[in-house]
């Protein structure tokens, strides 16, 4: 089955025009694709190359108009590149570049890797950089190897802290009429696939089938995860010592901050009647999701803060530059976009004084649920 891109390594080459990016990608990938041409300003958009590589798996190269493009047109393409950054999981950058550029790539702690390009006929390889010659090959071995290397320090699990390899987890999943039908959506899936590469039994069930399955158990469960909205079914049933968390728990940990999150959905709490809220979702189109950012979550916002509140709703990469019009953004589970792009929303939200929040975490503090983690 095709890998997502939602769950490829997003790696961006960065660099000034004619500096090399485009041939760089075709020596990574050992394909001639991309267009190299000796005049500047070859490449005018974003181009995204899905790919396997050693030691990294399924990444998604994407290749960047030139930083210091001061045409006219040239200045809307290397603000795209700019706004790649967004995106980006493992950045790329190919020296000299602006000392701006990179500065900026530190403040969204992007893990970055300096690259000396053209290393046949470069007169200097510069500091803390790797020299790569796409021309002869040299280096991309070892451009490959430092990618993994920032893969590895970067990866994390979802159930990181929750489940350990060898417990015994109970899911509890309701196939209701939100469902699509014959699947499992994204998130239980992903969870399902990481308990079984970490040796875990992952046991599940509907909530009308909880009691049941608990008691045919020999021995309770390390961990109990639901879906939110079956939590108040699920709580009293579960044992005392057995730790109990939600799928949207999980991903707001996995896909952002969830002490922020947290912090966001306690503010959320004591908003006046007049607050003007920004729902912010990840997909243009995914019915589950509007019902819930579109229908659940602002008819739950009213109960509580009253019908005067002002929701507006936001999707896809349509995100604003300007927050502070906003008392809160409540952000969807993310599931189609990277960890990065959601810390770098988070970071945007952050430096602008705006509190943020996800869909589980609000959902959760509306309804008052409380969960061990
Ligand atoms: N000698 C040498 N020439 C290279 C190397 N890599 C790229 N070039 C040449 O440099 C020129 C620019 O290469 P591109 O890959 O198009 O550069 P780019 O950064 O994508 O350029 P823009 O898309 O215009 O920003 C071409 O003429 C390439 O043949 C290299 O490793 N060695
Ligand atoms: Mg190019």
């Amino acid at each position: 089955m095709k890998t997502p891109n939602s769950e490829r390594v997003h790696i961006a080459i960065f660099g000034n025009c004619n500096s090399g990016k485009s041939s760089l990608i075709n020596a990574i990938t050992g394909e001639q694709t991309a267009i190299v041409s000796d005049v500047a300003g070859t490449t005018t958009d974003l181009v995204k190359r899905a790919v396997e590589l050693p030691n990294v798996g399924a990444a998604l190269l994407i290749d960047t108009p030139g930083l210091d493009d001061n045409t006219a047109l040239g200045t809307l393409r290397s603000e795209q590149s700019r706004k790649a950054l967004m995106q980006t999981d493992i950045a790329i950058v190919l020296l000299p570049v602006e000392d701006k550029f990179l500065a900026q790539i530190r403040a969204l702690e992007i893990p970055v890797i300096q690259v000396t390009p053209k290393a046949d006929i470069a007169t200097e390889v510069y500091k803390d950089s790797i020299a790569v010659s796409a021309t002869t090959g040299k280096g991309i071995d070892s451009l490959i190897t430092a990618i993994a290397g920032s893969c590895e320090q970067s990866s994390r699990l979802i159930t990181e802290g929750v489940c350990s390899s060898g417990d015994t987890v109970v899911l509890v999943m309701p196939q209701d009429s939100s469902a699509p039908k014959g699947r499992l959506i994204k998130p239980q899936v992903e969870v399902i696939r990481e308990l079984l590469d970490r040796g875990c039994s992952a046991i599940c069930c509907q909530p009308d089938r909880l009691a049941h399955t608990l008691s045919s158990l020999a021995k309770p469960p390390q961990v109990v995860i639901a879906d939110s909205s079956a939590f108040a079914t699920v709580k009293p049933l579960v044992p005392q010592g057995v730790r109990l968390t939600s799928f949207s728990i999980l991903f707001a940990a996995y896909k952002g901050d969830i002490e922020l999150f947290r912090e966001g959905a306690k503010h959320l709490l004591t908003l006046p009647p007049t607050a003007r809220i920004l729902i912010a979702e990840a997909c243009s189109h995914t019915p589950q999701n509007e019902d819930i950012g579109r229908v659940k979550l602002p008819r739950l916002l009213r109960k509580k803060l009253g019908d005067e509140i002002r929701i507006e709703t936001v999707s896809g990469a349509d995100f604003p530059t300007d927050l502070t019009p906003y008392d809160i953004v409540i952000h969807c589970g993310a599931c189609m976009f990277t960890r990065r792009y959601v810390l770098s929303r988070i970071a945007q939200a952050k430096s602008q004084g705006v509190a943020m929040t996800n869909y589980g975490v609000a959902i959760a503090a509306l309804l008052g649920i409380e969960t061990d983690k």
